[in-house]
């Protein structure tokens, strides 16, 4: 029975033909009617955003306001139709017409508004968000480029520009009605009114922000979600002047340095970019959305004492961390609040995660740097510190020798943490095992001031988009077997352990893993002009490539496998090893370790030694679509970053519930992976995060664990002789060798003892089927529909609207 909504999307799709292009489908082309899919499935969106918006007014709801530099979206099409159990429909209807809609779903750009792990979480919590009818709106900006494309020319990578709106633009539903003003530079005057000492904030620079809206769809649910993307413009436009003068290019100096603001998405992961522009972009967002926010407030209640019961801000990660100081801004220059009554509502409002540890990741700005764009701004954090700092001497004498790496300002920098700590009511770290570290050690002394603002939320993923749109052949047996309520409630997969002893379920297991393995063979055909065996045990490594993950550990152990096949004559379960990575653009290391697995890939390549029993591969521009095609397909999860260095990882959340068997140290979310599924369905090597700090503080020395293991120094000998194809990776060898940050070499024995394991299990082709199956079967706590549903009712206090 076809539904309603497919009924007026067909309808919908033959009129767009109609009135944009004074066509029909039979003979439009494949651009006109994917851009008739497009624009009808928006609208059917747009319709219900419209009556679930009038629902969450009319009962007054609190609402989330989702606050993230980066969403990392992927595609919508497919989702959408998913979502609107429209799929099949839709597909039938185009094939009438001679169209495939696997075609359009290629046609449709990422929307790489996001570098890695964190963009991508803030994705899956709209869809859950969504799904389960919470009203929630997310921020960010439109950046004109995503991450950028990655090319591999000679093991090297490149960088190209990502220009996703012209194919992906549809989805963008301009708001020229609400635009909103930012200010940057200028200067402060400080005067006595009859309200007191009063600051004005003069000869700015003004930037227009122009909002778009893109709708996020649910399953099964009323609820439209929006993600507000702040588009940036000068106020001005042509400088007519100028422009009569005849100096065209100066004429639209002002438009091309308010536009770059939001021009490209910066590439760096969990690394600061202490770039002014990048300050810009943060500053920008945050101020438009909090002033759209507090405007829409104060149209609707005419006071901001009910504020932190109607709206709760989120703060994911520091990047929007300008949320304190602008919302007091607000709060006193617009609203005309005394400090402790809006520091009263901002801190009742406000609540922030954190995502890592890495000191190199925790941001700070020079003072002069905020100073000077936002002098305003920096003299509110600088009364927010004053206040910080006296109540800590007063309340907390005993943390008086800390006040330094608590102060919120102090080594002439701004510190960005510490300023959300102070100004949210909650913080909580995004796996058991971070959340521990942010108390014990990260924020220690803050835990000390603040026991009860400190939580955890263990990181989720949507399984709609990564189980049953990436991998509908294993949502089809799960449905088979277990119903299709785990779509929307994914505790229910846990039924599917009952098959644990059903050969036949099992059987169709390894089918379906086949199959995919199949998808991603072609793709890897295509792409890198490498024939996969199928057969062959398929282990992958997809992620940012950062030197604590260790892709480094891994290629070191495909090396010392390469020697042994090669030398030793060792014949071990024919292997794949997947690679797919982007490295940030100014980032050495991380682009010599690619460099490396290209040229690894190569040798083996050329070996008709070696050939038949390994193979490497590094697939080029990781993306969401990317990673749908290569997750579904894996044996082995690696997830072998240091201990304590990853928060949580979300990628081997999504590889667990496609049946990949993870291969990882104790770290974040693997911490919990590890109990959900037992010791025996999992695969854990390495230092914990205690022996890593022990060994830190001993003094590790890289050469000892060189002098104590004849393989190390065969691997780092061969690397260094030139042995990878007569290439020079000098900078690796003296890496590991005298430095090794991350301790490949302290956990490399302990790493390939780990990997015969994972050989003798796999050659078990019936226990490893079962040990997928746990992993599949057990994976219900890491839906992001349950991480959601913790923040709503532990956090954000925010109810459904149904
Ligand atoms: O956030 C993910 C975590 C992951 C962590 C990642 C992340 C970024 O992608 C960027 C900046 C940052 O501070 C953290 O590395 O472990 O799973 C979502 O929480």
């Amino acid at each position: 029975m076809e539904n309603h909504v497919s009924q007026k999307l067909k309808t919908s799709i033959e009129k767009i033909m109609e009135v944009n292009f004074g066509n029909n489908i039979k003979n439009g082309n494949k651009r006109q009617v994917y851009e008739a899919v497009l624009t009808a499935t928006n609208e059917i969106l747009a319709e219900k955003r419209y009556e679930y918006s009038k629902k969450v007014k009319e009962q007054e709801a609190k609402q989330v306001y989702y606050m993230s530099m980066e969403f990392l979206v992927g595609t919508s099409l497919k989702n959408n139709l998913w979502n609107l159990e429209a799929e099949d429909d839709i597909k039938a209807f185009l094939a009438e017409y001679g169209f495939d809609i696997e075609e359009f779903y290629e046609m449709e750009p990422d929307a790489g508004l996001g570098n890695g792990g964190l963009g991508r979480l803030a994705s899956c919590y709209m869809d859950s968000m969504t799904t389960l009818s919470y009203p929630i709106t997310g921020f960010s900006i439109r950046y004109e480029f995503g991450i950028f494309k990655q090319v591999i020319i000679d093991g090297w990578q490149n960088e190209f520009p990502d220009s996703w709106i012209d194919q992906a633009g549809y989805w963008l539903n301009p708001r020229a009605d609400e635009e909103i003003e930012v200010h940057f530079f200028g200067n402060i005057k400080e005067h006595w009114t009859d309200k007191g000492l009063t600051t004005e904030h003069t000869d700015y620079v003004s930037v227009m922000a122009k909002p778009y809206d893109l709708f996020i769809s649910g399953y099964d649910t009323e609820a439209v979600n929006t993600l507000r993307l702040w588009s940036a413009k000068s106020t001005s436009g042509f400088n007519m002047d100028l422009f009569s003068k005849g100096e065209y290019v100066k004429s639209t100096e002002n438009e091309a340095i308010a536009s770059s603001i939001s021009k490209v998405l910066y590439p760096a992961d969990d690394k600061i970019e202490g770039k002014s522009l990048r300050l810009k972009q943060q500053y920008f967002f945050v101020s438009a959305s909090l002033q759209q926010i507090t405007k829409e407030h104060y149209k609707k209640y005419g006071t901001f004492e009910s504020f932190p019961d109607k709206a709760v801000i989120h703060i994911n990660d520091t990047h929007p961390s300008l949320c304190v100081p602008e919302l007091m801004r607000i709060l006193m220059d617009d609203y005309g609040y005394v400090w402790d009554a809006a520091w009263d509502i901002t801190a009742n409002s406000l609540a922030y995660t954190n995502h890592t540890v890495m000191s190199e990741a925790l941001e700070k700005w020079p003072i002069d740097l905020v100073k000077s764009h936002l002098p305003r701004i920096y003299s509110i954090i600088e009364e927010i510190n004053r206040r910080f700092c006296q109540f800590i001497y007063t309340n907390h004498p005993e943390l008086s020798a800390s006040i330094d790496k608590m102060a919120i300002i102090s080594e002439g920098m701004v510190k960005m943490a510490n300023l959300c700590i102070a100004g949210s009511y909650s913080v909580n770290g995004v796996s058991k095992l971070h959340s521990d570290i942010l108390k014990t050690d990260t924020f220690h002394n803050f835990n000390i001031v603040y026991p009860d603002k400190f939580t955890n939320v263990t990181n989720g993923i949507t399984h709609r988009r990564w189980l049953c749109q990436a991998n509908p052949l294993l949502s089809q047996l799960l449905t088979e077997k277990i119903g299709g309520g785990f779509k929307k409630s994914l505790s229910d997969i846990e039924k599917f352990n009952e098959f644990y002893y059903d050969e036949a379920v099992l059987s169709r297991l390894r089918e379906i893993k086949k199959e995919n393995k199949k998808r991603l063979a072609d793709y890897i055909a295509q792409k890198n002009g490498i024939e996969v065996n199928c057969d062959s045990m398929f282990d992958v490594q997809v992620k940012r490539l950062h030197e604590y993950k260790r892709q480094l550990l891994n290629v070191l152990q495909i090396i010392d496998l390469y020697r042994k096949i090669k030398f030793q004559g060792f014949r071990p379960l024919p292997q794949t090893y997947i690679f797919a990575a982007k490295a940030s653009a100014g980032y050495f290391m991380a682009k010599e370790i690619i460099r490396l697995i290209c040229a690894v890939s190569d040798m083996v390549e050329r070996d008709p030694d070696v050939r038949d029993f390994l193979k490497v591969v590094f697939i080029a521009d990781y993306k969401v679509s990317l990673a749908e095609i290569i997750i579904p397909a894996a044996d082995i999860s690696e997830q072998i970053s240091q201990a304590g260095k990853e928060a949580s990882g979300t990628g081997n959340m999504k590889l667990m519930i496609n049946g990949a068997v993870t291969l990882g140290t104790m770290d974040g979310a693997n911490v919990e992976i590890y109990e959900a599924v037992g010791p025996e369905n999992i695969f854990i090597f390495g230092l914990s995060t205690q022996e890593v700090n022990d060994l830190y503080h001993r003094g590790y020395r890289p050469e000892d664990f060189y002098n104590a293991n004849q393989s190390i120094r065969d691997v780092l000998e061969f690397i260094k002789s030139g042995g990878i194809g007569g290439k020079n990776f000098d900078s690796l060898y003296h890496y590991l060798m005298y430095s090794d940050p991350y301790m490949n070499l302290a956990d490399f024995a302990s790493y390939c003892d780990a990997h015969r394991r994972v050989e003798e299990a796999y050659r078990d082709e019936a226990r490893f089927t079962q040990m997928s199956l746990k992993n599949i079967a057990n994976a219900g706590i890491f839906a992001s529909d349950r991480s959601v549903t913790d923040y709503a009712n532990h956090i954000w206090h925010v109810k459904p609207v149904q």
